[in-house]
């Protein structure tokens, strides 16, 4: 062992000698002079695009993105080598041509979106038809030229190589070592750069969500070679199975009726109220009617909940998708895709959808959210849902004072919201809106913006001589659930401005609120358990063999994921506290019962008449019922009540939850809604 190592050492030094002695670094330079100002060209060209994109220093100069860059750029451009004489040139420039076309694109949509173009939205041509003449007078504008340059300026270099005759035309075996040495060079720096990747990094490349993020980490362009290979994914899987799906469909829905046919105690209480959803970001049901001593952490939801109808066993059934699956299983009682997320990859499918069927029943309908429209691709999916207007950043006035976590604090996003709400409310008979809130938004770091609110245990403390003290033990404060709930506190006191408002300017008279958790916050389970079993003396968690220490186990974090749902009006005309389990896809079957409208397709249930018989399907295959929460991955569970239960209760929910996931993807992937899917799905492949 000891031989080889000292063996390989001796290698390395002599290459290190050999690079010194015969100069090999400025031979190679020298050789592949048209390779490096090509390299130097592309990478020049992404590095500006960051700069007149998202210009901070850290982000253009990002050492890891250019390196990420350098290696695309010289593992495609290794194959030159394989070309003879000019061939060689001509296939460089052809590769600069398509990078620096990238960074230009790019460049333009970035001034005009304030996000980086999709191939998958090269299927919108109606958009290109609106937009095209805007685009040419508003928006190319000088910065979006100067990527021409560093390919102005390799097309000299190479004339000039070649008026003084440096541009070498090689050997067969010249090329053929040429290529291998520049391809392995291109593959290490890739290697290299991977390995300084972080996992958060990694799952975002993989999600292509927050595009903004992956320009910024990984370069334009393996940016927009992942951006192909997840426009392409969707088409090919819908390429296959198209009939063994439909009749899936088919009979998965056969028995059902086009007509809702029962009625109960909600049936149409609503019809024809104006209706504001508002997605409560990471808004967990663990931190309703909390307090902290004795100060609530939600008092306005604890208020409205206790005004309201309140859905106390709700959970949602995001999967990779987060919001946008829950903005998606909301609105069409659909479950999240298998593959990539609906919003990214079938965003161009046909939707039966709330906003939809309430545009058929004369509502205006409109989607608000204070940050870049192509987060999560909504722009185009919020058009297919049935949206008529989707008010993202474009149309808030966002200066830095106003920013906390990922964008507009959430104050000022219901203040400058409520205008527009009101000019509707002038312009349209009636409305159906949702308004997504950002501030309550994971690392939850923003504290100081969040205002006071103290995570602490006050408490009193027996001491050794037998006298008693009170002390303020640190308890959650520092970690990420204290940060949590501070942040909740904070988007509580947004949403009780935001009622306060919304009452003065009259907007809540005619008016149903509907409020859900849109997920929860992804907390670590060990500060759940710090919570739960918190010794205030220690500052830590209690010894298990403590006769008051609680176990928590993963059952115990599963259900705790749980978020709120409310439906509240103004008059009271709802009340109470729902327990039965429910889910997000719950939601559209019992909101259309309530306010005249019924889809067929809907896989969830309205709660009233499946009550305790409910049960709420996961993308992973978990489900969850009054019973049960059933893990499919470990095959384990965990009883939520005290009854026997029949030998087949967990094989048959076990094969309705996967029937269900099987049908709903299919659904989304074959656009089986759409009556002419056969057609339409070959077309878009
Ligand atoms: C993005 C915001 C957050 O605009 O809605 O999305 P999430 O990270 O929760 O999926
Ligand atoms: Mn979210």
């Amino acid at each position: 062992m000891k031989k080889k190592i000292v063996k390989v050492k001796d290698k390395l030094l002599n290459f290190i000698k050999r690079i010194k002695n015969e100069k090999l670094i400025s031979k190679s330079i020298k050789e592949n002079r048209l390779f490096i100002v090509y390299v130097i060209a592309c990478v020049l060209n992404s590095t500006l695009l960051r700069f007149f994109t998202i210009p901070t220093l850290e982000n253009y100069l990002s050492f890891k993105t250019i390196i990420a860059d350098i290696a695309v750029v010289t593992i495609i451009g290794s194959f030159s080598y394989l070309f003879k004489g000019k061939k060689r040139y001509i296939y460089l420039l052809i590769w600069a041509t398509i990078f620096t076309v990238i960074c230009t694109i790019n460049s333009a949509y970035y001034t005009f979106y304030t996000s980086f173009a999709s191939v998958s939205m090269l299927s919108l041509t109606q958009y290109i038809g609106e937009v095209g003449d805007a685009v040419v007078e508003n928006v190319i504008q000088i910065k979006d030229l100067v990527y021409i340059f560093p390919l102005v300026f390799f097309i000299y270099y190479y004339h000039r190589l070649v008026k003084n005759n440096k541009y070498k035309k090689y050997s067969k075996t010249i090329r053929l070592k040429k290529f291998k040495n520049s391809i392995i060079t291109g593959t290490i720096i890739l290697i290299v750069f991977m390995v300084m990747l972080s996992s958060l990094e990694i799952s975002r490349f993989v999600k292509q969500w927050n595009r903004e993020y992956i320009v910024m980490k990984f370069g334009i362009y393996l940016y927009q070679g992942n951006d192909i290979v997840a426009s392409i994914q969707p088409k090919i899987s819908a390429m296959f199975g198209y009939d063994d799906a439909k009749k899936e469909f088919n009979e998965y829905y056969k028995d059902r009726n086009e007509e809702q046919d029962y009625n109960n105690e909600y049936t149409n209480i609503f019809e024809g109220r104006n209706v504001i959803v508002i997605h409560a970001e990471s808004m967990q049901d663990i931190a309703l009617n909390r307090t902290f001593n004795g100060e609530e952490v939600t008092p306005n939801l604890n208020k409205l909940i206790k005004e309201g109808l309140y859905f106390s066993n709700f959970y949602s059934q995001v999967s990779v998708g987060t919001s946008s699956d829950t903005e998606l299983t909301f609105n069409t009682s659909l479950m999240p895709t298998q593959n990539g997320t609906a919003f990214v990859s079938y965003f161009d499918r046909t939707y039966i959808a709330t906003p939809s069927l309430m545009k058929e029943k004369g509502y205006y309908t409109f989607s608000m959210h204070a940050n870049n429209a192509d987060f999560w691709n909504r722009r185009a999916m919020h058009e297919s849902l049935g949206y008529d207007k989707f008010y993202s950043k474009e149309n808030y006035d966002v200066i830095d004072e106003n920013i906390i976590g990922l964008g507009l604090s959430d104050k000022e996003f219901f203040a400058q919201s409520i205008e527009k709400i009101k000019k509707i409310s002038q312009e349209h008979e009636k409305f159906y809106g949702l308004l997504i809130t950002l501030t309550n938004h994971t690392p939850f770091s923003d504290t100081e913006k969040y205002g006071d609110f103290a995570v602490t245990m006050k408490t009193t403390i027996t001491n050794e001589d037998g006298t008693t003290s009170e002390i303020e033990a640190p308890y959650l404060e520092g970690t990420k659930l204290g940060n949590y709930f501070k942040s909740v506190h904070y988007a509580d006191e947004a949403l009780g401005e935001f009622f306060t408002k919304m009452n003065e300017e009259g907007l809540l008279d005619n008016t149903v609120v509907i409020l859900y958790g849109d997920h929860d916050a992804r907390l670590p389970k060990n500060e759940y358990n710090l919570m739960n079993n918190y010794d205030p003396v220690t500052d830590d968690i209690k010894d298990k063999d403590d006769p008051t220490y609680e176990e928590y186990d993963s059952f115990d974090y599963e259900l705790d994921r749980k978020v709120p749902l409310l439906i509240w009006t103004k008059d009271g005309k709802v009340k109470g506290e729902v327990n039965y389990t429910m889910g997000m896809y719950d939601v559209m079957p019992t909101i259309g019962n309530m306010l005249g409208f019924y889809n067929k397709y809907a896989l969830g249930h309205d709660i009233f008449e499946t009550k305790e018989n409910n049960i709420v399907v996961f993308p992973n295959g978990n489900w969850i019922t009054d019973k049960m929460y059933y893990n499919s991955q470990k095959g384990e569970y965990k009883l939520l009540k005290d009854e026997i239960i029949e030998d087949d209760y967990i094989s048959k929910n076990n094969e309705y939850t996967e029937k269900l996931l099987d049908v709903s993807n299919k659904a989304i992937v074959f656009d089986l809604f759409n009556p002419n899917s056969e057609e339409t799905v070959s077309k878009k492949n």
